[in-house]
């Protein structure tokens, strides 16, 4: 059984990404505010805190240890089987953050991809796949993310358009859509962070997987609390939690299983 629909599976061959509109309920979604707007204020508080405090990005690194809504949100129920089926059973949890775009500031990410790793056949493999949750509108020029759709297929040496402004790149689309919605991309594609040029604050949650061989990314290793508190087959494995490899969620049907 697939988690994909057959267009699903070819939006993302071909473009490299997919949109969910409406993924998060009213609920769901004033949940996680809250829980945004409680973990903003205790990273506020406390400047040892990882993560970055820039002028044109707030980044709370690592939301998960914070909330448990924002762990329980990785493995959302309509999101992650797809993301399992796309990067494989050995998938893992790379990293999470939670990002603040101010109002009227310019792009904090021009134009790149996620993997630049040499002697690794990247164009027809997947290494990670990033999931993003809006938890604010985000309305035209309001620094949403910005895609070069079918660029995960690109060659390594692609000459990309240079650009001083990340919004003039050629050809780009633009994630500018109500809070609750969703969207995934492929690592390799080509992605920026638009300059934000009106008077909303961004908000979003990102998600990103990869392999179990892979190693999560330095500051993002859960905690011994977080791992304790793990239950279930899949969130031990996304948490690193298993032999580098072989571990796998092969048969794995039921999210709860333990
Ligand atoms: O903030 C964004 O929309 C872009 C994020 C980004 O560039 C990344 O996660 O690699």
């Amino acid at each position: 059984m697939s988690a994909m629909t057959q267009e699903q599976k070819l939006f993302f061959e071909t473009n490299g990404y997919l949109v969910f509109p409406n993924l998060l309920s009213p609920q769901e979604l004033e949940a996680l505010r809250s829980a945004a707007d409680t973990t903003e204020s205790v990273w506020r508080s406390d400047p040892t805190r990882l993560g970055l405090r820039n002028p044109n990005l707030q980044q709370v690194q690592a939301p998960i240890e914070y909330d448990s809504r924002f762990l329980q949100l990785m493995v959302h129920p309509q999101i992650f089987p797809i993301v399992r089926e796309i990067v494989g059973e050995d998938i893992q949890m790379i990293d999470n953050d939670y990002f603040i775009s101010p109002p009227r500031t310019n792009s904090h990410a021009l134009w790149h991809h996620d993997v630049g790793m040499s002697k690794i056949y990247h164009p027809l493999s997947t290494l990670m796949v990033k999931v993003f949750y809006l938890l604010s509108d985000v309305p035209k020029g309001g620094g949403g993310t910005a895609l070069i759709p079918g660029s995960h297929r690109f060659p390594h040496d692609f000459p990309l358009p240079q650009v001083s402004n990340p919004d003039e790149m050629p050809g780009h689309i633009r994630m500018e859509y109500p809070a609750g919605t969703a969207y995934l991309f492929h690592c390799r594609i080509y992605h920026a962070a638009l300059n934000n040029s009106t008077d909303t604050t961004r908000r979003v949650l990102i998600y990103n997987y990869g392999h179990f061989w892979m190693k999560q990314w330095q500051g993002y290793e859960p905690s011994q609390a977080l791992k304790a508190s793990a239950k279930t087959r899949v969130m031990r494995q996304l948490l690193g939690i298993g032999d580098a490899y072989g571990t796998s969620l092969a048969g794995v049907t039921d999210l709860e299983q333990e």
